[in-house]
């Protein structure tokens, strides 16, 4: 639909978990995406609601809280404001940053758990799980600890012992105690609330993979639909979990029961909103409920599903809430070649960044957008940080908008000269300068950042060429006037690229503001003619950029490189080789990449998931034990590596046809073999 008939913008970003500092890939993946769109609506005047805040409840909160000592309360308090602080510091403007432990937004998702209750849209199963009877309640996995059937390690946590790093499951353990109580604790049945998300498969494929099919990002519709078009379609998903952290589920026989995470999450935009719109005095039903609203969800890929399928159909069931317009999701950002992991501590952390690169937020901005992961993985290297530093903003940005300043000051007094007669190269370097703003505008109406990025840096070029091939440091020793017309033209493109700077670069056009005492301009003024008119008064150049040294480059890789090696040292010997075999004992092996188009847990076990795969070749029944590391709705749409012609084999009564590939790491958990790239199922392994 045109963007003319939208009246308001409901922008959100994904709510990070209160579990830790914020790092270089939060901001790659949709923090700063979703600013840099958000800052364009806001200058071309547009009603924008810009929400997000902390996501703080979920098994990620309370295993920190358990490793820490802690309660979860004090884990989040303490990321919360951390993480705020960064977002603020990085100029990531919300307006507003709430967070999912507040009672507005207790209040606001147990509502809409009710009112999908009372429409009948939940299917009540029951299910067995340990319980202690003295704590009275449910446990988690790591909340079970009892002896190891495959080491006899008398302290092995109900999914996994971390002696001989088996995966286990409550149930394996030998004498099982609880971690709360001490006591032996109870397989008890458990009562949870399922949305049957089949029901809104057809409305679903509809919505997505028709009315969506040209606007929405082929990794994001791919994924969508490899859920949509799988095996048995849309499982059933527990929207309840017993747990005492998080939002108590408001029915009377729920008791030590909460809302899933992923139900209560999503819906912490609506309070954000709510919390913003009251503090505002606004009405906060048109952002969420009004047909001219265009909501648009920020995210990494990693949240798809819960964005574009569980949420839209809690969303659409409800019925008087609008559905995103568009998702679009990035990939995910590696650094110097490896994933980011915060228990590898592999990562830029935020607050590090800050003390050793101070007032170089921008940088990273534009750094990060110019290799954002929009449509695959990408790797930041700080030797590509200190490159695009140098050689673009300082030598071409930073370069011309200083010239331009130090000679009106040199030649003119720091007043903007009186533009005469156009020569034809002045006429024409204008004429290129007035498509730009049209060019980035069409690009980021599309989600299409580093190509955004990449036209405001070649306006900021054709700016530093002009002054390059007009060379007013010669034209004044004999023309004064063709001199100040070269100046004013310049300027006026300086000013231009203030305006059009801005979404990517905010501080960097707080500054270039302030140079040229520019008032705030919005994206439409620069059509309307000169932002700078002969007579105005700039202040005194400052310095926009500097140049990042080796040695700084250096320390940082260097850091990195003690992170790897300690991380090395911890890793435990790995397992002796087996015996040499013959080349065509391997060849036997029929090894294939495979999709993954269905998941499940499997009843009675902790370990098991069931997979629906594609093999290329027809689609197979595997189950595997990797339970515990992956919710199976992660797993949906995933290539992974597989063992076609292993023999069959019945387990828990259902028919296993190969075996998924896994190698195991060192704290005991599983990593699947995936091809760093897509691929056709039953791409032959050789
Ligand atoms: N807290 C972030 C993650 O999956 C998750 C996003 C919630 S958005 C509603 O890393
Ligand atoms: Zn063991």
């Amino acid at each position: 639909m045109s963007e003319q008939r939208f009246k308001r913008y409901t922008i959100t970003s994904a709510l990070p978990y209160a579990n830790g500092p914020l790092h270089i890939g939060h901001l790659a993946g949709c923090y700063i995406p979703s600013d840099i769109y958000v800052r364009y609506l806001r200058s071309q005047g547009r009603d924008v609601a810009y929400v997000c805040g902390s996501d703080e409840h979920g098994v990620a909160i309370t295993i920190k809280a358990k490793n820490e000592g802690i309660s979860p309360q004090e884990v989040v308090d303490r990321y919360h404001e951390m993480m705020k602080s960064s977002f603020q510091e990085f100029g990531i403007s919300f307006d507003h940053y709430s967070r999912t432990s507040a009672k507005i937004h207790h209040e606001t998702a147990a509502q809409l758990f009710l009112e999908l209750y009372e429409k009948g849209e939940f299917v009540e199963q029951v299910t067995e799980q340990y319980y202690d009877q003295e704590a009275q309640q449910f446990l988690a996995d790591r909340y079970i600890e009892g002896t190891c059937p495959k080491c006899g390690y008398e302290h092995a946590y109900g999914d996994q012992c971390e002696k001989c790093g088996s995966s286990l499951s409550p149930t394996d353990l030998i004498n099982p105690t609880s971690k709360l109580s001490g006591s032996v604790p109870v397989l008890k049945e458990t009562k949870h609330w399922f949305l049957d998300l089949g029901r809104y498969t057809s409305f679903l494929k509809k919505w997505i993979l028709e009315d969506h099919k040209e606007d929405w990002k082929n990794n994001v519709l791919g994924q969508c639909r490899s859920w949509l078009e799988a095996g048995e379609g849309l499982q059933p998903r527990s929207m309840t979990r017993d747990m005492d952290w998080g939002i108590p589920v408001p029915l009377k026989e729920a008791e030590g029961k909460v809302l899933y995470v992923w139900f209560d999450a999503p819906i912490g935009y609506i309070s954000s909103t709510k919390e913003w719109a009251l503090a505002k005095g606004v009405d906060w039903e048109p952002y969420w409920k009004d047909k001219d609203t265009k909501l648009v969800h920020f995210i990494g890929k990693d949240n798809i599903v819960f964005h574009c399928i569980t949420f839209p159909a809690i969303l659409k069931t409800h019925g008087e809430f609008i559905l995103p317009e568009n998702v679009p999701a990035n990939e995910f950002l590696n650094l110097e070649g490896d994933k980011i992991s915060t228990s590898r501590n592999w990562a830029v952390w935020l607050h590090e960044y800050l003390e050793e690169f101070p007032g170089k937020q921008d940088v990273l901005r534009y750094v990060l957008t110019a290799n954002a992961p929009e449509t695959k993985d990408n790797d930041f290297t700080w030797k590509d940080f200190q490159a695009r530093n140098n050689s673009e903003l300082v030598a071409i940005y930073g370069n011309f908008v200083n010239r331009a300043v130090v000679l009106t000051h040199k030649y003119f007094g720091g007043t903007v000269p009186e533009k005469k007669e156009l020569s034809p190269f002045d006429q024409e370097t204008l004429d290129a300068a007035a498509a730009f703003p049209g060019k980035v505008a069409e690009s980021l109406e599309r989600f299409r950042f580093r190509e955004a990025l990449a036209l405001m840096m070649d306006f900021a070029r054709l700016g530093n060429k002009y002054l390059a091939d007009t060379e007013p440091w010669k034209t004044i020793k004999t023309d004064k006037e063709r001199t100040a017309t070269i100046l004013n033209v310049a300027l006026n493109i300086a000013a231009d690229l203030c305006v059009l700077s801005a979404p990517f670069l905010p501080h960097t056009a707080l500054k270039l503001s302030r140079m040229l005492d520019l008032p705030e301009r919005g994206w439409g003024d620069i059509a309307k003619g000169d932002l700078l008119l002969s007579g105005h008064q700039i202040n005194e150049t400052s310095l926009l950029f500097e140049k990042i040294e080796d040695d700084q480059v250096e320390a940082q890789v260097n850091k990195l490189l003690d992170t790897k090696k300690s991380n090395e040292k911890k890793v435990t010997k790995a397992a002796p080789m087996k015996e040499i075999i013959s080349f065509d004992d391997f060849a036997r092996l029929d090894m294939r990449i495979v999709t993954i188009l269905e998941a499940e847990k499997v009843k009675k076990s902790k370990k098991l998931l069931k997979l629906q795969v594609d093999t290329g070749l027809g689609k197979r029944t595997v189950l595997s034990g990797i339970a515990e590391f992956f919710e199976p709705e992660d797993l949906v749409g995933r290539q992974v590596t597989m063992l076609l012609n292993l023999a069959p084999r019945k387990m828990m009564g259902v028919l296993s046809e190969g075996m998924v590939l896994m190698a195991e790491a060192e704290d005991g958990s599983y990593k699947l073999l995936q091809p760093h790239e897509g691929t056709t199922p039953g791409a032959q392994i050789s």
